[in-house]
Order: structure tokens, then C-alpha cells, then sequence
């Protein structure tokens, strides 16, 4: 049984991404875009389309055109839009890196993407140089500039010629984050520009636009699709102003939300956490909030209704006052499939959504939900995995037929691996998760790749890794169960410094338990509900 959306369908205009985000920057001149969080520097809505034209010209004349992938290692500036709506105007794509990966991270996804150059910061050079050699990239800007690479400045003052690519929206790819998907290694999700403009223009009608403008808190980073879609694209696309701070730390947060007068923000759940219950929140005057919307991972929904009016109190304003609402979405969908309109925006006129939902679905997308036992239709109210079809779906996985195949079937739909129900007035919620995947922080934490970097230790025979659930912070905690090799006395303390150093802090082993054998099936396969049960 297919479920269509409650929303009429919304026209998606068939163009690039540029000239999508950026149609109203041209007649918004000296309005800012961009503006660093915490110094003030600004990027208007005029100087935005000039340099993206100019970056894009740079790209063209150092040889880079339509096809090529820039990967961009960098934490969020006022200048990651330049980079990535610049790569966009050359036809190339873009690959973000995780700002927290170590060399081996890096290398990986500069070698699978086949990246040809990249982008970063100078305090990012010391983890970038080894990767790029291991990887065998050998082109390099630097933002800010260094040594032998040129820099943005050097860039923008290009004096060739602005470039007119020859694009086919629906099929050229824009973008290629990593995402491990419902099994297996990272793999490069490959979206093009119309799943990008796709999911801007299908979130469109839930949303009620500020009269004099919106300003959006660009905490949560632009290297992840949620970053990019939700606040960077987004934003941009409401001629809005968008607020970047470099990382999450609550006083600068709270302090950037004052400040700029912030209507917008899209988190995950710690930060809800954080507006929920620390002191911090009562000494910041966070009215300007409008909605606050968490994505990425699980979120309580007595956390939800305790930040909620833990906010209206503060600000004094009532049931009238900012709502804290929940999206779903996923890498491989651009990523928002669900979320949850402002008020009086409701397709079926009911007031509000209840906040353990994530909503309904966006406008153009079709939903199933799959018993997984009998592969059948779940029956009306019951759970089931839930299928996406729509726009926002990816094009598939870069070169990887199989796991393309795996999640993505012959009708165009993605198998989400995660299980929801929904109610008869079309709000869904997500009850469960039947993928391998682990959410830390709202960050993707792979088994399987977390397993390869542990049989690499000589120490190690074999390893299977699943999350547990920490009932204190409700994270879920990557644990190891490690079978020694034959002679080695490897200790848990040896285990967890040896894959801090080889992966991003998000990825690290929390727990371990060494164990005589890993359960597994005829076939191989690490049989985690096995582990789990334990
Ligand atoms: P990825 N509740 C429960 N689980 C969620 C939720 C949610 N609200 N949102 C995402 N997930 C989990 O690729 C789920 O398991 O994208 C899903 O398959 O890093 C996985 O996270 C996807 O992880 C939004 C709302 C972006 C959500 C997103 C998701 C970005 C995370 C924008 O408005």
C-alpha cells in the first residue's frame, strides 16, 4: 500500500543548484547572507553570487570542469557556501569530509571519491598533507593560504572568464557525502542537482516565512547533508541570513542566538538536551526563536515538550511561543523525507504534531511500511520499515552496484532501515532502527568499517561491533566484542588508544568485552542480535 503525501506536489524547477539557492540573492544586494557567528563577518546576498562566480571561473581554469569531485575538509565558515556553490557553478562535485577525521579517514575518501583536489583550512593541513600523499592527490587550495597552494583570495581575483557548464539537473551529480547506509563501509552517496533543489523547494510549503526575514544558526556542520540542505541551501534559498559558528560549544550557541537574533535553528538531540536543562539557557534572551527543529537521530519526546516550554517560559510568550518539532531524513535522501510544518500549516488542519513524531511526508514523497517479517504491507496503525520514493532519493552509490541494489529497488524505492509507524492522520514515528548502523551525537558510526580498522591490530583475531544504550545519556555507545589473537594479551585500555588514533573521535570504541568466538551465520555474517542479547 502506497502512502502519498498529504501535501498537493510542489514543481521543481529544473536547474543547478546555484541558480536555484541563489535566485533572490541578486535582487537582495546588500542584505548579508552569511555572517560569522562569532566576530560578525559578513557575506552579503550580492558579494555571494560575485564569488561563486569567480571560484567557479578559478576551478575552470586550473582544469577542473563538469564531473570532477573537489572534496572540502572544512569546519563552517562564511566561506564554505563560496566553495560549495562555486564547485556547483563549475559542474563539479563536491565531497565533504568530516572536519574530525584522522589521515586514514581522509585518505579513504579521497581515493574512493577519486577527488582531484582539495579545499581546506591551515589548522586542518597537518591531518590533510599525509592523507593526500597516501591518497596520491596532489592539487591544494587553502582557504586562509600557505606555503605552495593557493588560497581563496588567490582565487577570487581571477580574471578568467565566468563558466557556463552544460548541465542535465537530473542527472549530473552536485554533491557525494559518505554515508555507510543500512550495511557495510562508507560509500559515496551519489545526489544530484535536482535531489538537492528537490528537498529545498519540497520543504517550502511547511514552512511560514518571517515577513522581515529569517536568520538561521548554521551550528551543525555543512559537512554533513543536513548542514548543507537544511541550513546552508536552505537558508540561502529564503534570503535568509544564515549564522555560522566552527563548532558546538553552548555559550557561543546561545550567545550568536541573541546576538544575530536568530528565528531558525536545526539540531539533533544533544543540543536539545543542552536548551532542556543547563543554566547556561537562562541567562541568554533567546526570544527572536521561532522553531527548533532536531533531526539525526532519536529524540525524547518529554525532552522535546521540556525544552519547549522550558523556552516559552523564559521568553515570556506562551503557546504562541517558539515549537520544538522533529524532521527524519537520511544521507541517501538528501536528506529530509519527514517534518514536522509551522503552525497553521498543517495538510489535514489538526494543531499540533506530537513530539515524538517526526511528522509527515514532504510534499511529492511516497512512503510504505514493510512488515519485515512477511516483506508485506504492515496493517494500518501497525510498524513496519519504512520505504521512501520521491525526488530526494539518491542516484545511487558511487561505484557500487550492489549496495545500490541492496537499498535501492527497481521501483525507486530506498529501503530506509529504520522502522516507523504512522497515525491516520499521516504523522509518522520512528520506533526502530533494523540497520547495523550506530548514532553517535547524531553522527554515523559504521560496524563494519569500525570492525576492519580492529582486525587490522595483530593483536586482534576477530571483532564485531554493535551500540548499546547508555541509559544515562541516551547515546547509543559503540562497543567492541574482540576475540584475541592466539599469544596476544591485548587489554581494553590498548584497544580504545589504538582507534582513537585511527579514527574521529564520534567513531571511538566506548566499551569492549573479549569474547572466545563471534557468533556467526553459515554465511559470515556477525550476527549482532546475538551480541545484542547478551
Ligand atoms: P544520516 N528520529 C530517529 N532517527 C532518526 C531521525 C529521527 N528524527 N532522523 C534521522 N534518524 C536516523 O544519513 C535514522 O536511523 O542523516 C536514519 O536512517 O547521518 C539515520 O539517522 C540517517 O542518518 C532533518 C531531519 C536531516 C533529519 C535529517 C537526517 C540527517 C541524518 C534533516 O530535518
Amino acid at each position: 500500500m502506497v502512502l502519498a503525501s498529504r501535501f498537493p506536489d510542489v514543481e521543481i524547477p529544473d536547474v543547478a543548484v546555484p541558480a536555484y539557492v541563489l535566485a533572490r540573492s541578486r535582487e537582495l544586494g546588500d542584505a548579508p547572507a552569511l555572517v560569522d557567528g562569532l566576530t560578525g563577518e559578513t557575506i552579503t546576498h550580492a558579494q555571494l553570487v560575485g564569488y561563486v562566480d569567480r571560484f567557479a571561473a578559478a576551478l575552470h581554469a586550473r582544469g577542473l570542469g563538469k564531473g570532477d569531485v573537489v572534496a572540502v575538509f572544512s569546519p563552517n565558515t562564511i566561506w564554505f557556501p563560496v566553495v560549495f556553490h562555486g564547485i556547483a557553478a563549475a559542474g563539479c562535485v563536491m565531497s565533504p569530509i568530516n572536519s574530525l577525521y584522522t589521515p586514514d579517514e581522509i585518505a579513504f575518501q579521497l581515493r574512493d571519491s577519486r577527488a582531484k583536489l582539495l579545499v581546506t583550512v591551515s589548522p586542518f593541513l597537518d591531518r590533510a598533507r599525509p592523507a593526500m600523499v597516501a591518497a596520491g592527490v596532489t592539487d591544494l587550495v587553502v582557504l586562509d593560504g600557505a606555503e605552495g597552494a593557493d588560497s581563496l583570495r588567490d582565487l577570487l581575483t581571477t580574471q578568467a572568464p565566468s563558466v557556463d557548464p552544460d548541465l542535465d539537473p537530473a542527472t549530473d551529480l552536485v554533491t557525494l557525502p559518505y554515508s555507510s547506509g543500512t550495511t557495510g563501509l562508507p560509500k559515496g552517496v551519489m545526489l544530484t542537482h535536482r535531489n538537492l533543489v528537490a528537498n529545498v523547494a519540497q520543504t517550502r510549503p511547511l514552512i511560514d516565512l518571517a515577513p522581515d526575514g529569517e536568520r538561521i544558526i548554521a551550528v551543525l556542520p555543512f559537512f554533513h547533508i543536513y548542514g548543507l540542505t537544511v541550513l546552508m541551501n536552505q537558508g540561502l534559498q529564503w534570503g535568509g541570513a544564515v549564522i555560522t559558528l566552527p563548532r558546538f560549544d553552548l555559550e557561543q550557541f546561545l550567545r550568536a542566538i541573541q546576538d544575530h537574533e536568530v528565528t531558525r535553528a536545526f539540531v539533533a538531540p544533544p543540543i536539545l538536551l543542552a536548551l532542556a536543562k543547563h543554566p547556561l539557557v537562562e541567562q541568554f534572551d533567546l526570544s527572536s526563536l521561532r522553531s527548533i527543529n532536531s533531526g539525526a537521530a532519536p529524540l525524547d519526546e518529554s525532552l522535546a515538550l521540556a525544552a519547549q516550554s522550558r523556552l516559552r517560559e523564559l521568553a515570556g510568550t506562551g503557546d504562541e511561543g517558539v515549537t520544538v518539532a522533529q524532521g527524519y531524513g537520511m544521507t541517501e535522501l538528501s536528506p529530509v523525507s519527514h517534518t514536522t510544518p509551522d503552525r497553521g500549516l498543517s495538510p489535514v488542519g489538526d494543531p499540533d504534531v506530537p513530539k515524538g513524531s517526526v511528522g509527515y511526508a514532504l510534499p511529492g514523497t511516497e512512503c510504505r511500511l514493510i512488515d519485515p517479517a512477511t516483506g508485506e504491507d504492515a496493517a494500518a496503525g501497525e510498524r513496519g520499515e519504512l520505504w521512501v520514493r520521491g525526488p530526494q532519493v539518491m542516484a545511487g552509490y558511487l561505484n557500487n552496484e550492489q549496495a545500490t541494489s541492496d537499498t535501492l529497488d527497481g521501483e525507486g524505492w530506498l529501503h530506509t532501515g529504520d522502522v516507523a509507524v504512522v497515525d491516520e492522520l499521516g504523522r509518522y514515528t520512528v520506533v526502530d532502527r533494523v540497520k547495523e548502523l550506530i548514532k553517535y551525537k547524531g553522527y554515523q558510526v559504521a560496524p563494519a568499517e569500525l570492525e576492519a580498522v580492529l582486525i587490522g591490530h595483530p593483536g586482534i583475531a576477530d571483532a564485531a561491533v554493535i551500540g548499546v544504550k547508555d541509559e544515562e545519556s541516551g547515546e547509543e555507545l559503540p562497543k567492541a566484542f574482540l576475540v584475541r589473537a592466539p599469544g596476544s594479551e591485548i587489554t581494553e585500555d590498548e584497544v580504545k588508544a589504538y582507534m582513537a588514533e585511527k579514527v574521529a573521535p564520534h567513531k571511538k570504541i566506548r566499551l569492549v568485552e573479549f569474547i572466545e568466538q563471534v557468533p556467526k551465520s553459515a554465511a559470515g555474517k556477525i550476527l549482532r542480535k546475538e551480541l545484542r542479547a547478551r
